[in-house]
């Protein structure tokens, strides 16, 4: 993490995720049932901060449901969707993810990227799908300086198996 940035996280897996890194200070906004409202939180952050740069880190869903902030965002702002095609949340803490509907309504499974929303609202778009790929827009996306959104894509089906595992791998 770069120094002189302030962080937002959205609910959901990123604020799991955050907890593998040491003294990440970062701020996460929980609105009235969870994801409404993270992008607009950090757009009013980046707008009250413009001294420095304001990155909201969050997931898909939270960024669909919020997305009309990205219009009103200052420049001081960089958006990172994780982008696992829908609320992958559920497939970590669901136990039976066979049950009749889980995907659909449960999950919200979706094929969408948030390219033409980042491109309306005037964000430099780039996205990313492997590692070495992401190494190489995390260097650009972090040294933009105009307002940039950068999409990471990881595997639906994927992402909770190596959740586990590393969840795993870290108490033995
Ligand atoms: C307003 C609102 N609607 C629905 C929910 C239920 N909910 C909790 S997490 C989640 C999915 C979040 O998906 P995403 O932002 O893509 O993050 P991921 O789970 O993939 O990390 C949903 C719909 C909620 N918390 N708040």
């Amino acid at each position: 993490m770069p120094q002189n940035l302030q962080l937002h996280l959205g609910n959901s897996s990123c604020v799991r995720y955050a907890q593998f890194f040491d003294n990440l200070q970062g701020f996460a906004n929980r609105g009235v049932s969870g994801i409404e409202g993270s992008l607009s939180t950090a757009v009013g952050a980046a707008k009250a901060h413009l001294d420095q740069q304001t990155l909201c880190v969050l997931g898909d869903l939270s960024f669909f449901y919020d997305a009309s902030a990205l219009t009103y965002a200052p420049k001081n702002l960089k958006v990172l969707v994780m982008n696992n095609n829908g609320g992958g949340i559920f497939r970590l803490i669901q136990q039976d993810k066979t049950v009749p509907g889980f995907e659909e309504f449960i999950e919200g499974k979706h094929e969408k990227n948030a390219q033409q929303l980042a491109e309306h609202a005037g964000f430099h778009y780039q996205k990313s799908s492997d590692a070495d790929g992401l190494v190489k827009a995390l260097n650009d996306f972090l040294s933009h300086t105009e307002p940039v959104l950068l999409e990471i894509f990881t595997p639906r089906l994927e992402n909770d198996k190596v959740f586990q595992h590393f969840m795993q791998f870290l108490k033995s």
